[in-house]
């Protein structure tokens, strides 16, 4: 399981762009998003920073 927190994720269109960005890479990711918590937890094999590399590309700041 990757986690990261996205402070700038902040409302249901960040969240399926989020989503969007991550099942781009790995169409078989499993993408789960609190938006309270800003958390977005991914189940995938692909690494970590491949992950967050398509967090950033969608415009958000994933930590
Ligand atoms: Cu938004």
């Amino acid at each position: 399981m990757i986690q990261f927190e996205v402070p700038d994720m902040t409302c249901g269109h960040c969240v399926r762009s989020v989503t969007e960005a991550v099942k781009a890479a790995d169409p078989a990711a499993e993408v789960a998003i609190d938006l309270p918590s800003h958390r977005v937890q991914v189940n995938s094999t692909l690494p970590r920073e491949v992950i967050a590399a398509q967090i950033v590309e969608a415009g958000f700041t994933p930590d």
